[in-house]
């Protein structure tokens, strides 16, 4: 009889330490995870983390110029409902070959990454009146691109 009551006492303490254990170490960790401190403060053109986007759209490249930093990668996306396009650097009469992207069907997407800082246009081999361009900058503006 002894016995059993100090086993079940034993039990009884380590049910409640066992259980006890992880709400007070949860309590503490829950509350450092903040989820948004501001709300609609900043407006960012870009959504934050992704790359710099160019959107195809009405047989034209937005925005048909844009500025990067050395390094950076960029994503076409062609939002054409039923037109396919291509994003081709250089120019319709003189291709440069750095980057082609192929037929892009609508909701198809090519990304290219400028690690040479230099003016690149470029065009749509489809379409050959689409031009757009990238322009990259040698090094990032200072805390600009962070
Ligand atoms: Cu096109």
């Amino acid at each position: 009889m002894a016995r059993f009551v100090q086993a079940f006492g034993i039990c009884l303490l380590l049910g409640i330490t066992a259980c006890a254990a992880p709400v007070v170490p949860a309590a503490p960790t829950a509350t450092p995870s903040s989820p948004t401190p501001t709300m609609g403060a900043v407006a960012s053109p870009t959504p934050a983390g992704g790359p710099p986007q160019v959107m195809i759209k009405n047989f034209a490249f937005r925005p048909a110029e844009l500025e990067v930093a050395v390094g950076t990668t960029v994503e076409w996306i062609n939002q054409e409902e039923a037109v396919p396009h291509t994003v081709t650097s250089g120019s319709p009469d003189q291709p440069s070959g750095v980057f082609d992207s192929g037929r892009l069907q609508p909701g198809d997407s090519f990304r290219f990454t400028f690690n040479q800082p230099g003016t690149y246009e470029y065009f749509c081999s489809i379409h050959t009146r689409m031009r757009g361009r990238i322009v990259v900058k040698p090094a990032p503006a200072s805390g600009y691109d962070y």
